[in-house]
């Protein structure tokens, strides 16, 4: 049996997914990663290297890599693309000014050919800071613009408001992402 077969059958048993979240720095990815986790979102730090988290999903075990975002990091996001099933992509609301930076980052981890297949969750995170619908309606459209979603076609997309302070859309946003990867790898359970 050859390696790659003998991996995707004990990742088969063993029910897991591995998601990775990337996104400028400061666009709330470990505050993210705290609220999935019932942790206190108030105290966070930036992240240097990585963190890898395990969350329990509906018998599911979603390894979840958290990688710094500063842009003296961004170079060593290549290094954990290898069998991602899913990549969250956060995007900060209360730093538009950013989102030209944000879509030449995206665009360069999209074109990867090791991510390849995986799906792509874009996360406009903070929305907790914008009350009025129709301002976050016109926050979404102007980051679907921006990172010109409609003409990402390698991987299946999608893109959710939410908020890693309240928890507003985080588990609706995750759960479409998680379905459509059991559909991809555990279809024949
Ligand atoms: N208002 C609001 N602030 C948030 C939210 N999520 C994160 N923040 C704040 O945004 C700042 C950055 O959060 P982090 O989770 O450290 O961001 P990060 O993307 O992990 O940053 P790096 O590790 O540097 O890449 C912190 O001050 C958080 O408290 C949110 O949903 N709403
Ligand atoms: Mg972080």
């Amino acid at each position: 049996m050859g390696l790659l077969t003998t991996l995707r059958k004990q990742k088969l048993k063993d029910k897991e997914m591995r998601l990775l979240m990337l996104g400028l720095d400061n666009s709330g990815k470990t505050t993210i990663v705290k609220q999935l986790l019932g942790e206190d979102v108030k105290s966070v730090s930036p992240t240097l290297g990585f963190n890898i988290k395990t969350v329990e999903w509906g018998g599911y075990k979603l390894n979840i890599w958290d990688v710094g975002g500063q842009s003296s990091l961004r170079p060593f996001w290549r290094n954990y693309y290898e069998k991602t099933d899913a990549i969250l992509w956060v995007v900060d609301a209360s730093s538009l000014d950013r989102l030209q930076d944000c879509k030449l980052e995206l665009d360069k981890v999209i074109q990867e050919d090791r991510l390849t297949g995986a799906g792509l969750l874009i996360l406009v995170n903070k929305i907790d800071i914008i009350s009025s619908d129709e301002i976050r309606k016109t926050v979404l459209d102007l980051v679907n613009d921006t990172l010109q979603i409609d003409q990402i076609t390698n991987h299946n997309c999608k893109i959710m408001a939410c908020s890693a302070y309240t928890g507003e859309n985080l588990k609706e946003g995750l759960s479409g992402t998680i379905e459509e990867i059991k559909q991809r790898l555990y279809r024949f359970d």
